[in-house]
């Protein structure tokens, strides 16, 4: 009786702010259902053009060894192992320069319409 309820209060305490935190910006994008691909081959991406949000967006390594994407910004890090395919996270609208982190000379600006 009292013990429930303090343990549903605790429970609101810690639930709470877990779903707090679901609402940022990239969860907020709507599928477009459309596919495009950022390419990789001879250690240079290749970025298609006109991407709109909600796009999903996959990352294609053509070469024989592993890659990376990573924003500038550091908000997320996507490694891709040789001649496979791995999905970004949905983006909002902007423009993300990105490096491959274990290439830093591979380099590259995604823009998201
Ligand atoms: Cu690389």
């Amino acid at each position: 009786m009292y013990g429930n309820s303090v343990r549903a209060f605790l429970l609101a305490l810690i639930v709470v702010p877990v779903l707090a935190g679901c609402g940022s910006s990239s969860a907020e994008v709507t599928p477009s259902g459309k596919t495009v691909e950022i390419s990789i081959a001879n250690f240079t991406f290749t970025v298609p053009e006109g991407t709109m949000q909600g796009d999903l967006i996959q990352l294609r390594n053509n070469d024989d060894v592993a890659h990376n994407f990573m924003p500038l910004d550091d908000s997320f890090s996507l490694d891709v192992a040789a001649g496979q395919t791995v999905d970004l996270p949905l983006l909002a609208t902007g423009s993300y320069p990105f490096h491959c982190h274990i290439h830093p000379n591979m380099m590259g600006t995604l823009t998201i319409n």
